[in-house]
């Protein structure tokens, strides 16, 4: 029995470069019936949506486009928050369909003082809720809204369990109670759908908020949180940069690639995550027809910055950087060049230029004020050459 014990698939995560084995990707400009992309037209009629419906079909499900209504109710607010350096708003987006109701709370700082309206940053808080406290008697390095709005920037959040709560039995008690019809399909929404619709539904708001720039939104989300950033940038163009912090499998990082988590290992531990087909690809990544560099691509022209940590090798950031780097296909059609190197950046050595940034941070799977700093770098460098054309 023991020699058969090395042969158990089950769980078994590499991390040896050699074992990685050759690479075969779906190509970013290429269609599924194997048509060459060369235009922005071919890009935006055919293949971009061609992959976000392969996306849909196959690993995070249907977004549902349509409800009965949505209303806005300011709840608190307070125009001397953070010392008066900011005004807070505590905001409930309540969503109707079929009698039910599903509210999603966000908490927003703006700055008191820096032009109005505010570019802004939404994060997907994955976190303990006290990572983003309105009364900021909590301050956490994973939200630091003080650093944001020094910067110029308004800061708001959202917490994941008002969308779909991040377990296997509670996932329907947010969003998808909106829409059960979901559970039953095998393309069916899942919990990083539920929460990418949520933060859509905060762009709405931001829509109709006169102290934010909803052009100038960028969303953050951070492992969880950044597969949904992902998804929800590529389904929603409302947003204008797309942050996928130490987003790793399913994420940023290629599936296909086998280093570090695996499909088998994260659908085992969060099925709730993903639809039903997405099971097919358990010990399968070779039989998807995508891989996430066709995720990040379809982000093009906006912005996307990508972030791995070095003790985080379970995200895999080779994986995640070679993705990034293969994404700006799509880029080039808009003719827009990364300054990405070639090889894995060292460590701390952030690439804030965009369309395409990332940098990999010393030390452990986290969401840090270095992150946001390099964030907002980046952000600071798109808005203004966005001013100069
Ligand atoms: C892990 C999971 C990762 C990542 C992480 C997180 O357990 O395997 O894919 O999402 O959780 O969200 O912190």
């Amino acid at each position: 029995l023991l020699f058969l014990l090395p042969c158990l698939p089950v769980f078994s995560q590499n991390y040896d470069e050699s074992q990685v084995g050759t690479l075969a990707l779906p190509k970013v400009l290429k269609t599924q019936d194997g048509r060459e992309v060369t235009t922005i037209k071919d890009w935006e009629s055919t293949r971009r949506p061609e992959i976000i419906s392969l996306f849909e079909t196959h690993v995070y499900g249907q977004v549902p486009k349509t409800w009965d209504r949505v209303i806005f109710k300011l709840t608190k607010e307070d125009k001397k928050a953070m010392k008066g350096k900011a005004t807070l708003k505590e905001v409930t987006i309540s969503t109707f369909r079929n009698q039910e109701q599903v509210d999603i709370h966000l908490v927003l700082f703006i700055p008191k003082k820096a032009k109005k309206p505010s570019p802004a940053f939404l994060l997907i808080n994955n976190r303990d809720p006290s990572n983003t406290d309105p009364t900021r008697k909590t301050l956490s390095g994973f939200w630091p809204a003080e650093q944001i709005i020094e910067k110029g920037y308004a800061i708001a959040a959202i917490h994941v369990s008002d969308a779909a709560p991040d377990n296997k039995t509670d996932y329907r008690n947010g969003v998808l109670r909106l829409y059960p019809e979901q559970l039953t399909k095998d393309d069916g929404m899942a919990a990083i759908g539920a929460w990418g619709w949520a933060a859509s539904r905060v762009m709405d708001y931001f829509e109709t908020d006169p102290d934010v720039n909803a052009q100038q939104v960028g969303l953050v989300g951070h492992s969880r949180g950044g597969k949904a950033s992902l998804w929800a940038c590529a389904q929603d163009e409302r947003f204008a940069i797309c942050y996928s912090n130490n987003s790793g499998n399913t994420g940023a990082a290629l599936s296909k690639r086998n280093f570090g988590e695996t499909v088998l290992k994260i659908n085992t531990s969060f099925p709730y995550w993903f639809n039903t087909n997405y099971k097919k690809y358990n010990d399968r990544e070779q039989d998807l027809p995508v891989d996430q560099h066709l995720l990040i691509a379809t982000i093009a022209p906006r912005p996307a910055y990508i972030t791995n940590a070095s003790e985080d090798l379970w995200a895999d950031p080779k994986g995640s950087f070679m993705a990034t780097q293969l994404a700006e296909a799509s880029y080039e059609l808009y003719g827009l060049k990364s300054s990405l190197p070639n090889e894995l950046p060292a460590v701390n050595t952030p690439f804030t230029t965009p369309p395409l940034g990332y940098h990999i941070r010393e030390g452990a799977h986290n969401l840090t004020p270095y992150d946001w700093e390099q964030f907002i770098a980046f952000a600071d460098q798109h808005y203004a050459s966005k001013k100069q054309k």
